[in-house]
């Protein structure tokens, strides 16, 4: 491994498709810092196994989630992208990470509680120590930064709770990560509710863009964003719906909230909603392209699979070696 580099590490759930949100909040920065860092992205299945999944659908999802990493700009030549569940060393670190963390800390996780509100039938352990795996997904590569939306961040929090206690008792044995927020986009709100979070769960079809959602859906989806009183393109607290298109376009743009209202100064909601559409599909249009020539390469993408799988388990397992001596377990006769 490249030593004179940071490491960075992130991943995603493998549920669903992704959404404008998680590109912009997540995925567009992990593009634009690969050249910085030695960089690790997991396809995260177990974790996505803490919600019901319909199997076929599930292994589908996860290779799609494989393919959109590499269509939105990461190099599987470059970059590790692999699946979590293919490295058991995540799982076997979270079992003993697990054993140095507290119930009171993971109750009082938000998304355990909003999720557990949500799905009120099926709470189950792993929802509970969600969290704890994701402590080892992260340790196990020594990462320095982890690039994740807000909504994330409690999660980095205990993270560095968990290594630092670690660290306290056996030594430095883990890097304590460090959460990496982007400027825009790092929370992207409903276009139906702009309250809301933007949610691939979202029932309302017009409340979230996706990111394989064709030009006429894009542009449809924002000419319909729920907007706010008034006719200024300007960012303010009581302006919401016009603040969240901002940060889109902005996010996609690079441009700044100055100079955007300057853009649209003496233009309507009308003009500034046709705009953020057009970025946004003007954006989409070259992922869904690569997206569908990766897809069709089977082939291409189990070779990019095997390959990332192997350095990653290489990776992972230095550093569970190290935990299983530092506790104690006895050594494997190999
Ligand atoms: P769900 O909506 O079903 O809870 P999700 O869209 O939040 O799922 P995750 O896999 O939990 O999906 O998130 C993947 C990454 O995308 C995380 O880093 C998360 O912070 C980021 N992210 C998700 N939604 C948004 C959003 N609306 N704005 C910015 N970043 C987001
Ligand atoms: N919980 C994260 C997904 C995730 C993750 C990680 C992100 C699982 N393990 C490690 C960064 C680092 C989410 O986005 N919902």
């Amino acid at each position: 491994m490249d030593k004179e580099k940071k490491i960075l590490y992130s991943g995603m759930q493998a549920t669903n498709t992704l959404t404008l949100g998680n590109y912009l909040g997540a995925l567009k920065n992990w593009v634009s810092l690969y050249n910085e860092y030695e960089c690790f992205y997991g396809v995260m299945d177990l974790h996505s196994l803490t919600v019901r999944q319909v199997p076929a659908e599930f292994r589908k999802n996860a290779r799609s989630l494989y393919a959109l990493y590499i269509a939105a700009g990461l190099d599987p030549e470059k970059s590790c992208i692999y699946f979590q569940s293919h490295v058991s060393a995540h799982a076997e670190l979270a079992w003993i990470l697990n054993c140095f963390t507290y119930m009171g800390e993971l109750s009082r996780m938000t998304q355990f509680k909003d999720k557990s509100a949500k799905h009120e039938d099926n709470v189950n352990a792993g929802l509970f120590t969600y969290p704890v795996l994701m402590a080892a997904d992260i340790l196990l590569y020594q990462a320095d930064v982890v690039p994740v939306g807000v909504d994330q961040k409690q999660h980095l929090e205990i993270t560095r709770d968990i290594a630092e206690r670690f660290n306290n008792i056996y030594g430095d044995v883990f890097t304590i990560p460090e959460p990496y927020i982007g400027k825009k986009g790092a929370k992207v709100m409903s276009l139906a509710d702009p309250e809301k979070k933007m949610s691939k769960s979202d029932e309302n079809q017009n409340a979230t863009v996706f990111l394989l959602d064709d030009k006429d859906t894009v542009i449809r989806k924002f000419k319909r964003a729920v907007t706010d009183s008034g006719a200024e393109v300007k960012y303010a607290e009581d302006k919401p719906g016009i603040s969240n298109l901002m940060e889109i376009y902005g996010g996609v743009t690079g441009k700044s909230f100055e100079e955007i209202e300057r853009e649209f100064e003496g233009k309507g909601y009308g003009d500034f909603k046709l705009a953020v559409g057009e970025a946004v599909s003007d954006e989409l249009a070259p992922i869904r392209k690569r997206y569908d020539e990766l897809m069709a390469d089977s082939a291409y993408i189990d070779k990019c699979i095997k390959e990332n799988d192997d350095k990653a388990r290489y990776v992972s397992n230095k550093t569970l070696r190290k935990v299983r001596k530092k506790v104690g377990l006895t050594e494997l006769i190999l």
